[in-house]
């Protein structure tokens, strides 16, 4: 999948250290209806002729007002990307904020920061969400 493909997403896991992260972002919807009042890793859609890293930087400006470092990418099982049901796919990757302080500016009501151990469970994650905060778990528990 290129990444001009219009079905791309990316993602922020939000941690306070890339190496060894005990802190997770979580950013709860208001919108679309259906996905409102779920729990997320913030992001969104890359644009047609961006990259996805610019994507991310974007999307996180826009959605938490902060500048970020971006750190590894937790590949999704399939090489590809996790799947965003039901045509959508998204790549994450750790970022760590070097500028500001995260706020729900735009589409979302509520940030949490979640202490690790309850990383899958402090929240309502949205479905897409839980299988990739339980890979960000088992990472982190391994460090
Ligand atoms: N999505 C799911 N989990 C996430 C993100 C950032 C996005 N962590 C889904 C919700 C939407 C689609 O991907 O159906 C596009 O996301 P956005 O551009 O509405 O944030
Ligand atoms: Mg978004």
């Amino acid at each position: 999948m290129s990444s001009q493909d219009p079905t791309m997403v990316v993602g922020g896991a939000v941690v306070d250290d890339l190496h060894r992260p005990t802190v997770l972002l979580a950013a709860r919807r208001t919108e679309p209806p259906h996905l409102a009042g779920g729990w997320e890793l913030p992001g969104g859609k890359v644009d047609p002729g961006e990259e996805p890293l610019q994507a991310l930087h974007r999307e996180l400006a826009e959605e938490l007002g902060v500048k970020v470092e971006v750190g590894e990418e937790l590949v999704a099982p399939n090489g590809l990307g996790w799947d965003l049901p039901p045509s959508h796919r998204m790549r994450v990757w750790l970022v760590r904020v070097t500028d500001g302080e995260p706020a729900p500016i735009e589409v979302h009501d509520e940030l949490r920061h979640l202490p690790l151990g309850s990383w899958t469970t402090g929240v309502s994650w949205l479905r897409a969400d839980v299988p990739i905060v339980r890979a960000l778990t088992a990472l982190a528990e391994e460090r």
